[in-house]
């Protein structure tokens, strides 16, 4: 499918998916968002497709929701309407990795976009933040909650009430991504990453990323039980029976997703 928002490239068994609107530092409106949604769950399907990887330009992931589409719209349009719910849940339906691979400005739902990604690395200009408090709202899509989860309360209340800026130093050390790249290095890097959990059994990297979520939803007892029997039930495919063969053989395995 054609797109007009984003561009999609799929190399080595992973999807690129690059925000496209240079003339707004890629601020999220509603077609890029359904153009997003659309394209991720076709690559959820496709069975070329291992690992996602979503970026933005060299200069914004995504620079917030598009704020010249919000200014004129009213509590009834944006509640009715239930603006960014419908994309924001495909995103989570999808049960391939997705990488954010994040250069530039990642704020407000950008920062949120990002978020909603399995992990984030970012190359060293990116900048986070949670600015909405300045447009006299805030955060609508996790910029509260996942922040606060990622980072901790102090710096997310920090970020959401004042509006600064992180930069990628910090966010590293506040455990908001899982590593910083060279800017220029970033998509390679990116692409090696999504290229090394490709090679992985595909029945092992969604059990591991449906445990990892379920954290976040759940008690330590109930989220330890369920990643239990995710692990014994992994006994049933013959990835496992390969890989341990592999590792006791001293070879590499050949996963086939059984
Ligand atoms: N929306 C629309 N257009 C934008 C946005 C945006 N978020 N950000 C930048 N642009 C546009 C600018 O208007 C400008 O366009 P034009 O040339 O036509 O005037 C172009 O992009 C370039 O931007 P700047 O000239 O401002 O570039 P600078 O390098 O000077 O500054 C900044 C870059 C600092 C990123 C600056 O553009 C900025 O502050 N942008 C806004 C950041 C922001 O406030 N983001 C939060 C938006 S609100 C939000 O995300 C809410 C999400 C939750 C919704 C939940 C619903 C349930």
């Amino acid at each position: 499918m054609a797109y007009d928002c984003i561009i999609v490239e799929i190399e080595d068994e992973v999807a690129l998916i690059r925000l496209n609107r240079p003339e707004a530092l890629n601020a999220l409106n509603k077609q890029l968002l359904e153009e997003l949604a659309q394209a991720l769950t076709e690559a959820d399907q496709n069975d070329k497709v291992r690992c996602i990887v979503l970026t933005g330009s060299e200069k914004a992931f995504a620079a917030g929701a598009d704020i010249k589409e919000m200014a004129e719209k009213s509590f009834v349009d944006v509640f009715v309407g239930d603006l960014f719910t419908a994309p924001t849940e495909a995103i989570l339906r999808v049960r391939k990795p997705i990488i954010a691979a994040v250069s530039g400005y990642a704020l407000g739902g950008g920062c949120e976009l990002a978020m909603t990604c399995d992990f984030i690395i970012a190359a060293e200009n990116a900048k986070f933040g949670q600015p909405e408090i300045n447009l006299g709202v805030i955060a609508g899509i996790g910029g509260t909650q996942r922040l606060t989860r990622f980072v901790g309360k102090s710096k997310a209340m920090d970020m959401n009430l004042t509006g600064r800026f992180m930069d990628a130093a910090e966010a590293e050390r506040s455990g908001l991504v899982s590593r910083v790249v060279p800017t220029a290095k970033l998509i390679p890097e990116a692409m090696a990453i999504a290229g090394k959990i490709a090679e992985k059994s595909q029945v092992a990297v969604r059990a591991a990323k449906e445990a990892v979520n379920r954290s976040y939803e759940t008690t330590l007892r109930e989220g330890l039980l369920y990643e239990r029997r995710l692990f014994h039930s992994l006994f049933a495919t013959e990835d496992q029976t390969e890989g341990m063969a592999a590792f006791l053989e001293k070879r590499e395995p050949q996963f086939r997703d059984k």
